[in-house]
């Protein structure tokens, strides 16, 4: 049998991670039209008969533009070259540009077998594909191009035996039911911004932390929890409560409803909402909110 790691790369919001959640049938990351949705390395594992993937979900492609974005970066860059493969996504209703072509040429420049997933082919014309590959392939670029649409599930099944017959022969690594190395706790977060990606608009989510002060499972299988939501601006506070404190009601109770699907138990969340000045700018805050390079 076949087993490694994958490293899952693109510019932001090229659907990098809706793909990994079909692709291991789960869902291990939170998912936005906004960019920037995911922050952290993120494993997503499949296990098959024949092997297993691990995909390595990274922060997508994006200009930096403070101490969070940069760190972000570096995570991508460093989970690239940690990884037996790559699988680069391109959103095919973006089209082919220039940057684009010269992303892939950064990853395959690596050296290591890599792979293009060209999605989100749901919502474009269909004669668009052969052009766009042959226009890849006339510019150099040296892959095979997969055709996929992660929403529609099409393609997802060859897809993976493409990446798998990349990975070197071995053993799994991780047991056959494991489908993430994240905690329940940091997936109540991420579904607790994925939320706010959802309700409100501009910086306030890219601005948003979320730190979860109780995580508790109580005796009659239901969940306590406590968590805060801190944010850059005294405004966007304001914002993120509204008027009589409706808009965080409405977001709260929208993520509670996935908390407990998630959890499969009931579960009470209080939320409260605080103010940290800028913190996407101080390394200490940025740490203590759990973002960081570290492995
Ligand atoms: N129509 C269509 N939309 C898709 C598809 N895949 C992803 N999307 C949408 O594209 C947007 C971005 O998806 P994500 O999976 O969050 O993208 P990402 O590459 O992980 O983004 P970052 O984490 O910000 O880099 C969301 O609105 C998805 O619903 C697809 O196959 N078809
Ligand atoms: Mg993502």
């Amino acid at each position: 049998m076949r087993s490694g790691t994958v490293a899952v790369i693109g510019k932001a919001n090229a659907g990098k991670s809706t793909l990994v959640n079909v692709l291991v049938g789960e869902k291990v990351a939170i998912v936005s039209p906004k960019p920037q949705t995911t922050r952290d390395r993120i494993l997503g594992i499949l296990t098959r008969e024949d092997g297993q993937i691990v995909f390595v979900d990274t922060p997508g492609i994006y200009r930096q533009r403070n101490a969070l974005t940069d760190i972000m970066m570096r995570t991508t860059d460093r989970a690239a070259k940690d990884v037996d493969a790559i699988l680069f996504v391109h959103d095919g209703h973006a089209g082919v540009r220039d940057d684009d072509i010269e992303l892939m040429k950064k990853y395959l420049a690596l050296g290591l077998p890599m792979l293009i997933a060209y999605t989100k082919t749901d919502i474009m014309p269909k004669e668009k594909i052969p052009a766009d590959a042959k226009l890849l392939y006339d510019a150099g670029v040296d892959a095979d191009v997969f055709p996929v649409s992660a929403r529609r599930g099409r393609n997802i099944k060859k897809l993976a035996d493409a990446v798998l017959a990349m990975l070197p022969e071995g053993e799994p690594l991780f047991s056959e039911d494991v489908v993430s190395d994240r905690s329940e706790k940091f997936m109540i977060a991420e579904l607790m911004r994925e939320k706010i990606l959802l309700k409100y608009e501009k910086e306030i989510p890219h601005g948003v932390a979320i730190v979860v002060n109780t995580f508790e499972k109580q005796e009659n299988n239901t969940y306590r929890i406590d968590l805060d939501i801190v944010c850059e601006k005294k405004n966007h506070k304001a914002i993120l409560i509204g008027k009589q404190g409706q808009a965080l009601k409405e977001t709260a109770s929208f993520a509670r409803k996935d908390m407990e699907k998630f959890l499969g138990a009931r579960v009470f969340l209080t939320v409260y909402v605080k103010v940290k000045e800028d913190w996407r700018d101080r390394a200490g805050l940025i740490r203590d909110f759990g973002y960081s390079e570290d492995e």
